[in-house]
């Protein structure tokens, strides 16, 4: 509960100036400024109120409600806009007994709530989010709130933009954009005949293309800023990668990649040096901090039986992986299934499957952008929404988010099963479609995770041979009785695996978690003719989370063809992730906040929190997101470091 209120607050002020405050978001509600008018409530009546309207030089405008118990007084001797209420009145006012509660007026910034739908040509094309199927990705709800990814920054790493596009250039970022192909701030697609460098311009008119401009059709999240990095038309490095991943962290809050080792079914590979140390300082520092949003496609690889847990990029922690499903449900033919994938999002089926409505070449529209990597932008357009409803979300918090938001909806698989907390996961899909509607809802009232803790547990280092089947069963206390806290709640949970075997796509891992949760590390790949193995490999699956890792962890190895299969496992590292606090204790749907805070000023904000408890208007937290630090009575805002890197 707040306090009491203090003897000049009502209930229904209180209640007044907090709705505006949760109307305005966290980031709007700046700083307030004063007019010249003020709401008095003096309920000895009209007559009263006249004669202290006088006695005070204001002018009495009227009664408020027809009860007339609030008035509405102006004074001309007051500036029209003020930083500061005006102290004079302010005193005088309090100290007058006939004066039971009055408030001097500040400015709202309010948005119309209903845009209505986006009246472009092709929107109706859109069958993924203008209401034509159900469910479709729940972003009108989102737009009718009047977010629409105002303030945020969008940068799809690719092979360019084409900045000067009609649907896109007047939300075009340059500070977002460069050419690391050419090494030139302009990345203006290189045309050519067969218009193969078409990719980028797509996917960014999905993030960001103009609404209501009567062009082309309407990105999700039509008023955000958007870039493009040119990268994949040239000699790829991992310098390349690297610069491209790390392009003005501080600046650009979401990096869209549909992009990464051949999708061939026998390739295992992943990010080089470089590029694992962008990821790492992209989550560490970016974005103040917080944490940069790397969204990323899962791959394309279907049609090859690849496997994307063979993919460095997409099966990193850091990077948040999105799958496809088809208008009607079902897995397309070229989508790739594997444990790390997070949450799904609608692209292209059969022939017959409608495709995404997007942005081309030559300052056109195409009702033709296909595969995994026209899901990525979907996702990174409404992760933008859910930042501009809460920019505080740290990268982790955005991976919580997007698995609440996420749900079997009407996806087809056949491998759905129930996680130990409950929550029902595929290898296709993660944890299904994800509801823009839904996910910033949530976010506008998402406590901050506390941080992330690292549990590394060495299970196998002696030469074991892998016979038809290897069950290595490990009981694990998750870290428990060292210096720091167990973890308590799962997020990531990686395997690093060094092993030989005849002939590596026979050979099927899998997981299983104490909770009994089983998911397939990789499974079969036909075309993995390779003798190779795995050579410090790092698998990762997101479908134990929020579990509690304590217990018997197994893992499976087991030939799934050729018979006379051989091999030897060197090296088992289980690698788990997560946090302190129990998440599964946290409300599903958004969550009660104001309970701790004691004191709030008029703006309805968050002046002093309970006890342990940090203070971030207009919430208490129960810990700190990343660079923010504790302090009571102070905005922790204000407690951000200025430096960091650019
Ligand atoms: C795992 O270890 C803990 C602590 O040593 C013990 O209490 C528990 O019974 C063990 N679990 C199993 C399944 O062996
Ligand atoms: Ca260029
Ligand atoms: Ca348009
Ligand atoms: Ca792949
Ligand atoms: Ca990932």
């Amino acid at each position: 509960m707040c306090p009491a209120p203090t003897k000049l607050w009502l209930p229904l002020a209180v209640a007044l100036v907090f709705l505006g405050t949760l109307a305005l978001g966290w980031a709007s509600s700046g700083v307030p400024i004063y007019v010249s008018s003020w709401a008095v409530r003096v309920t000895q009546g009209g007559q009263v109120a006249e004669r202290l309207a006088r006695k005070f030089g204001f002018i009495n405008l009227g009664q408020i409600f027809p009860d007339g118990e609030y008035f509405h007084l102006r004074h001309r001797g007051v500036p029209q806009k003020s930083l500061s209420p005006h102290w004079g009145h302010h005193l005088r006012l309090k100290k007058d007994p006939k004066v039971q509660w009055f408030q001097q007026q500040t400015i709202l910034r309010r948005v119309k709530r209903s845009l209505g739908v986006p009246t472009d040509p092709w929107f109706s094309k859109q069958w993924y989010m203008n209401n034509e199927i159900q469910p479709d990705l729940n972003i009108l709800p989102v737009w009718n709130q009047g977010l629409t990814g105002r303030g945020i920054v969008v940068s799809i790493l690719d092979d360019g933009i084409e900045k000067d596009h009609p649907d896109l250039w007047a939300n075009y970022d340059p500070l977002a954009s460069y050419d690391f192909n050419d090494y030139d701030p302009d990345p203006q697609p290189r045309y050519t005949s067969s218009d193969e460098n078409r990719h980028g311009t797509r996917c960014a008119g999905e993030v960001a293309a103009t609404a209501s401009n009567g062009f082309c059709g309407a990105g999700v999240a039509f008023n955000a800023r958007i870039g493009g990095v040119r990268m994949l038309d040239g000699t790829i490095t991992d310098v390349v990668e690297a610069q491209s991943l790390s392009l003005r962290p501080q600046h650009v809050h979401i990096y869209s990649a549909s992009w990464g080792p051949e999708d061939d079914g026998r390739t295992v590979d992943g990010p080089g040096v470089l590029t694992l140390e962008a990821f790492r300082r992209g989550v560490t520092k970016g974005r103040g901090g917080l944490g940069t949003l790397f969204i990323w496609a899962s791959g394309n690889g279907g049609l090859h039986y690849d496997n994307c847990n063979c993919d460095g990029y997409t099966n990193s922690i850091h990077t948040l992986s999105v799958g496809s499903t088809t208008r009607h449900g079902q897995v397309p033919w070229y989508s790739e299934a594997c444990a790390s994938t997070l949450t799904t999002t609608f692209s292209s089926g059969v022939a017959t499957d409608p495709q995404i409505v997007t942005t081309d070449l030559h300052h056109q529209c195409s009702d033709k952008h296909t595969g995994t990597s026209a899901s990525a932008p979907l996702a990174a357009g409404m992760i933008a929404l859910a930042l501009e409803a809460n920019p505080r979300l740290s990268w982790r918090d955005t991976q919580h988010l997007v698995i609440r938001a996420s749900s079997p909806a009407q996806l087809q698989a056949e491998d759905w099963r129930t996680n130990g907390v409950g929550r029902p996961v595929s290898h296709h899909y993660g944890y299904g479609l994800l509801d823009a509607g839904l996910l910033v809802e949530l976010a506008r009232t998402w406590q901050p995770t506390r941080p992330q803790k690292k549990c590394t547990i060495e299970v196998v280092h002696t030469p074991t041979p892998i016979l038809p089947l290897l069950r290595v069963t490990k009981n694990v206390s998750a870290c428990a009785g060292r210096w720091h806290r167990h973890i308590r709640s799962l997020e990531h949970v990686q395997v690093r695996l060094s092993l030989t075997y005849s002939r590596r796509g026979d050979l099927e891992i899998s997981l299983t978690s104490p909770m009994g949760t089983r998911s397939t590390l990789v499974a079969i790949r036909p075309l993995d003719v390779s003798g190779q193995g795995y050579n410090n490999w790092v698998f990762m699956s997101t479908h134990y989370w929020d579990e509690d890792p304590q217990g018997l962890w197994t893992l499976t190895l087991e030939n799934k063809g050729y018979y006379f299969n051989t091999g030897t496992l060197y090296r088992y590292t289980l690698i788990l992730y997560g946090t302190t606090e129990d998440m599964t204790a946290r409300p599903s749907g958004p969550q009660v906040t104001e309970h701790v805070c004691m004191q709030r000023d008029t703006e309805g904000l968050c002046q002093e929190c309970h006890q342990s408890i940090n203070v971030l208007d207009p919430f208490c937290p129960t810990s700190c997101p990343p660079w923010f630090f504790s302090h009571r009575q102070t905005t922790v805002r204000q407690a951000q470091s200025q430096n960091l890197p650019i």
